[in-house]
């Protein structure tokens, strides 16, 4: 007989089915017991009149049920299963997490020493449920405006961010790096497909412990050429999010110049912004409660962040070279995606790296692309993690996060 899931018994009613899955829960009356199923598309129910032998089942246990689909208005989507004959698949021990609580009464840091048990909670379940629906429509919409899926490495020879936050590896006695973007690789792709997309993890070693940061997380990478200038690039951030999650994006998201927010904060906080050249994450809130009063939106891009901030590949303004042609977008008060125009000249890598005190030495590779002929072009990437715990409205990343990586954290 062939397995039925959850979801599907209400259309089997009166028939003689088998279903399997977790013992989610076994609720015992007076004369009558309940077994409750869980697979992956729900809860089913199953009515015992004798429950010794299920009760002798931890749950988690996994378990096997025939028997004759009934209505039962009162029963998950309103059907339950009767005349049952229950089985043993595979006996669990008494499980460290309560998984049959509407939601999870275990602490994070419980939660997380045993993701593989949490997880299976429904509620932890759906976010990630999500963000592989958001994943799927983040490729149909790239895939749709001609841009091609890549792979590269992630064990690399310099660093693509900041030299800081870079964790060094023994690569057969040669010093090499995790990857902390695809960044070098994604622009000297656009040399060869003009439009390149890349779903991959990246590592930061991230020195502090926040709600926000992981020391690897999934980066949604997105590099195109022949733009004008970061304009065009924030096209396409808006389509992207637009079809990741159609409900929440306003048909005009609000822009605003660094220069501009830092003033306007300044003015209504008291505070002096004049030596900063970042938004503080206590900022970053302000501004998303401002733009949800002013302007009814989750999101905000605020361009033109200085150059000082932004990494040696940043296109300057040119109107105003003290400012960059990059925006961040910011989602319910948190910074969401990062981009922006690159340089695209090599005499312009060799100044901007000079200009810097560096050397274009660790960077021979990556330059030969831009002496071999670039268009003006730009990219942006998205945190995974970010996104989804926005979307959730988790308060810490870790809990839209499978298997969260972080300064102490590196197992399970
Ligand atoms: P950036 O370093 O700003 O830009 O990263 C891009 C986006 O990635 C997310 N993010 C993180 N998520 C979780 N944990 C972290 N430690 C973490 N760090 C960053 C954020 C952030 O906006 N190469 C550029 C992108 C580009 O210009 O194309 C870059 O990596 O959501």
């Amino acid at each position: 007989m062939e397995r039925l899931l959850a979801q599907e018994l209400s259309q089997h009613v009166g028939e003689t089915v088998r279903v399997a899955g977790w013992l989610h829960r076994l609720r015992q009356l007076k004369s009558v017991s309940f077994v409750i199923i869980r697979d992956r598309t729900g809860l089913s129910q199953v009515v015992v009149n004798d429950a010794s032998m299920v009760a002798q089942w931890p749950e988690e246990s996994v378990i096997e049920v025939t028997g004759r689909v009934v209505s039962n208005p009162q029963a998950p989507a309103g059907v339950e299963i009767v005349d049952a004959a229950v089985s043993l698949l595979s006996r669990a021990e008494p499980s460290p997490i309560e998984l049959f609580q509407p939601v999870l009464n275990a602490t994070l840091p419980t939660q997380l020493d045993h993701a593989a048990v949490a997880l299976r909670h429904p509620e932890r379940k759906r976010a990630f449920e999500i963000a592989a629906v958001s994943l799927a429509r983040f490729r149909a919409c790239l895939d749709a405006l001609g841009f091609t899926e890549v792979t590269t490495p992630k064990i690399v020879a310099s660093a693509t961010e900041s030299g800081a936050n870079v964790f060094a590896i023994d690569y057969f006695g040669q010093p090499a790096f995790l990857a902390q973007s695809p960044q070098f690789y994604k622009q000297t792709l656009v040399g060869v497909f003009e439009r390149v997309y890349e779903v991959g993890p990246v590592f930061r070693a991230e020195p502090h412990d926040t709600v926000r940061h992981l020391a690897q997380y999934t980066s949604l990478d997105v590099e195109l050429g022949f733009i004008t200038d970061h304009r065009d690039v924030m096209e396409i951030v808006t389509a992207v999010v637009r079809a990741m999650e159609p409900s929440i994006v306003p048909d005009e998201i609000p822009v605003m110049h660094f220069a501009d927010a830092q003033e306007m904060i300044a003015a209504a906080t008291g505070e002096d912004l004049s030596n900063e050249n970042d938004l503080s994450p206590g900022n970053e809130r302000w501004l998303g409660d401002w733009t949800q009063r002013e302007h009814n939106s989750d999101f905000l891009f605020v361009t033109g962040y200085p150059m000082s901030k932004r990494p040696f590949y940043t296109h300057p303004d040119p109107e105003r070279p003290e400012f960059s042609n990059s925006f961040d977008l910011l989602f319910r008060g948190q910074e969401l995606v990062t981009g922006g125009q690159r340089l695209h000249l090599y005499a312009d890598y060799v100044a901007a790296l000079e200009a810097r005190g560096e050397s274009t030495d660790a960077y021979v590779a990556y330059l030969e692309a831009f002496k071999h002929g670039m268009p003006p072009h730009g990219g942006f990437a998205l945190g995974l993690e970010r996104w989804t715990s926005r979307l959730a409205g988790a308060a810490n990343i870790r809990e839209t996060t499978l298997f969260p990586r972080d300064r102490n954290r590196l197992s399970p």
